[in-house]
């Protein structure tokens, strides 16, 4: 059976990149359809997916459901064999409080610094709120990786979907040039270099033209490479 899987801007969409890693970093057949937040091709593929009103969402075929979180775990049941969660169940609890965290908290640098896949901008100095998120990314990272004895780049083990949850943090952070940890940096470069994600950043630059109502007014760099990278 294949997927149906709707999506935002590729661009733009932090939560539309977390859901198309679900399927695609794990192997997952599925079709993406793509539709601009905001326009009525959007409200019209939305219609499609009902009750789901946000991306992503997804057709299983038999069910159609909406929220990263719940596809995360949806898919989980139906692939177990996939790897969206690690088997050893002390990892697994902890990646699942780290995707969980990740997805019902960060908010101020998640409206400070909103995921722009096409423009790198120069590093400026961040608030307290965001400087305090940066330091719990640093230290949920940290305590992942020392938790689950993980000697990759991944915070458990293998790429499971704990580290999808957080690919566009890590695009935030490398786009806006925030400053982390050598090691918070160094997860950051991992995903950059991620052959899913790098797929994922050209179908953003492919996909027409930057929406002028995304685009920030700040000075531009180019696109980084690796975290620690600072203007
Ligand atoms: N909690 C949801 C968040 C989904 C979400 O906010 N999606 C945004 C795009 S990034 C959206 O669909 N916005 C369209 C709208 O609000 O009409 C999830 O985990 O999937």
């Amino acid at each position: 059976m294949t997927y149906t899987v709707a999506l935002g801007d590729p661009s733009y969409s932090s939560w539309s990149l977390r859901g198309w890693l679900l399927f695609a970093r794990f192997n997952i057949p599925f079709t993406a359809r793509f539709a601009p937040l905001g326009s009525a091709a959007f409200s019209e593929m939305m219609q499609e997916f009902a009750p789901a009103r946000k991306v992503p969402a997804v057709n299983f075929g038999d069910v159609i459901i909406g929220d990263s979180l719940a596809i995360a775990e949806e898919l989980a049941s139906r692939h177990p064999d996939a790897g969206l969660w690690p088997d050893n169940p002390q990892h697994r609890a902890i990646a699942r409080s780290l995707a969980a965290e990740m997805h019902s908290g960060f908010l101020p640098l998640r409206r400070g610094y909103p995921m722009d896949l096409r423009e790198a901008f120069a590093a400026r100095p961040v608030d307290e709120d965001v400087a305090a998120e940066l330091r719990r990314l640093e230290y949920i990272w940290d305590h992942a990786r020392a938790a689950c004895n993980s000697e990759g780049p991944w915070l458990c083990g293998a790429y499971c979907a704990a580290d999808a949850f957080f690919a566009p943090v890590a695009a935030r952070i490398a786009g806006f040039g925030l400053k982390v940890s050598d090691s918070a940096a160094a997860y950051v470069t991992a995903h950059l270099n991620d052959p899913a994600f790098q797929d994922w950043r050209r179908i953003a630059l492919a996909d027409g033209p930057a929406r002028p109502e995304f685009s920030r007014d700040l000075p531009r760099r180019p696109w980084p490479v690796s975290a620690a990278e600072h203007p």
